[in-house]
């Protein structure tokens, strides 16, 4: 499949339209093709590995929502449990036993979980988690990664990863100095700069929040001597490890990277996944961190919709399906099949390419350098990726717009779909390189 859609009329009048009445006509930056150059597509249907636009056009989706379908769009089970739920009640505003089974499931699947609050994104979940670890420790600052993103809570637009990186900018004003300053920055995968940190601010850090494989800078995987040295760190000064799973939970394995990693965290984050794609977050931790939230204890963190009936059995249907089917191993050959056929035709057009992979989340780094943390990673050619992405864009296959994202893999991604991928980038790499 190498011939090029034909129209996108209807997208681009679409996106007329919406940027008169919404910022930059998109509802996230990191949907506005700011690193790539070009007008955002609108979408109207998804089944499985595929998207259909508002022109009819159709391509294999590697952001499936930017996580949540790691089963594919539109899976069976998920439809279902929704169709039912319909019928009954959308959202309550009280208790009901819907978010007791999801929050069970959850506290039994992930090592060190004791208890979870469910809340109705990954900002939501990653802010009361540090909110929470100051309120547990009574100390004020914490401490982040360059190249991570937690969201857009106001301590984390510091050196942050994701939209930001397609802003130019990695951190955002209207952030106060105040607020600022209580975020300290460390650098990825290098544990001698958290020690440096932890010497300056003694008795200060709340919190060390880590995503343990970044995907906001494109695939970055922590190594497992960063990963146990940080953690050993943590419990020497009483600081809150929390991991921010938002992406890599029920991603990377159904016991999440801690399960993979043999490293406990003190509190971690979701999103994404655990909502099967409706707005579900949760945090979560040790009994005697979490019952500091209120109302059972003071720190205090609330949401209208948190634990919704529609969105939880979303999010139960997709756990009970990544249980039953055990999709890992399959999604890690898959996601080594992509990886190592795209390697090696870049070697064969004699394009640098460094390809990172966890599991069925993957990205390729237009450069010659291995990437191991935020500088490693911006060395890649971004000019060469907007290139790519267009060239991919233009054959049918729907890449995340920017280098600093991850490819997502999904159950639903079959041998075609790798196979007309792989074509295409191939001839998409030989039109560049001999432009
Ligand atoms: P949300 O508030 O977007 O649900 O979650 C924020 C978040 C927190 N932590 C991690 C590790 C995340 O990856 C995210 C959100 N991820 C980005 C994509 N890399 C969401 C895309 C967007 O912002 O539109």
């Amino acid at each position: 499949m190498t011939e090029t859609i034909d129209s996108r009329k209807t997208s681009a009048s679409l996106f007329k339209r919406a940027k008169e009445i919404i910022p930059g006509g998109v509802n996230s930056p990191a949907r506005a093709f700011g690193a790539v150059g070009g007008d955002p597509i609108f979408f109207q249907e998804a089944k499985g590995a595929w998207l259909t636009d508002v022109d009819g056009n159709r391509f294999i989706d590697y952001v499936g929502s930017w996580g949540p379908f790691i089963l594919g769009h539109g899976d069976e089970r998920v439809l279902e449990a929704l169709r039912l739920q319909l019928e009954k009640a959308t959202s309550f505003g009280a208790p009901s036993e819907l978010e007791v089974e999801l929050s069970e499931l959850v506290t039994e699947l992930i090592p060190g979980l004791d208890m979870v609050r469910l809340v109705s994104s990954g900002t939501e979940a990653t802010m009361s988690s540090i909110r929470l670890a100051r309120g547990y420790t009574g100390r004020g600052k914490i401490i982040k990664f360059e190249g991570c993103y937690h969201g857009h809570g106001d301590s984390f637009l510091i050196k942050a990863g994701s939209g930001l990186l397609t802003l130019g900018t990695p951190s955002s004003p209207g952030v106060t100095p105040g607020t600022a300053a209580d975020t300290l920055v460390a650098t990825f995968n290098d544990i001698e700069s958290v020690k440096a940190l932890f010497a300056e601010n003694d008795g200060e850090i709340a919190a060390v929040i880590i995503e343990p494989i970044g995907g906001n800078m494109g695939v970055v995987p922590a190594t497992q001597e960063f990963l146990s040295k940080l953690r050993e760190l943590c419990t020497t000064h009483g600081t809150i490890l929390i991991f921010d799973e938002v992406m890599t939970g029920f991603r990377v394995a159904l016991k999440g990277a801690a399960s993979l990693y043999k490293v406990i965290p003190d509190m971690v984050t979701y999103g994404k996944i655990i909502g099967g794609g409706l707005p579900v977050g949760a945090y979560g931790g040790k009994r005697v961190i979490m019952e500091v939230v209120s109302p059972v204890g003071p720190v205090y963190q609330a949401g209208t919709l948190s634990g919704n009936p529609l969105a939880v059995v979303a999010g139960l249907a997709t756990l009970r399906a990544l249980q039953d089917d055990d999709p890992y191993p399959v999604l890690d050959k898959k996601g080594e099949q992509m990886a190592t056929a795209l390697k090696e035709m870049a070697t064969r057009h004699d394009v640098p390419a460094t390809l990172n992979r966890l599991g069925s989340m993957l990205t390729i780094f237009f450069t010659d350098k291995p990437v191991y943390d935020f500088a490693s990673a911006t060395s890649s050619d971004t000019s060469f990726f907007a290139r790519f992405f267009h060239g991919m864009l233009d054959r049918g296959v729907y890449l995340p717009p920017s280098q600093f994202e991850a490819w997502f893999l999904s159950t639903s991604h079959g041998d075609e779909e790798l196979r007309q991928t792989l074509e295409i980038a191939d001839s998409v790499l030989s039109e560049i390189v001999s432009s």
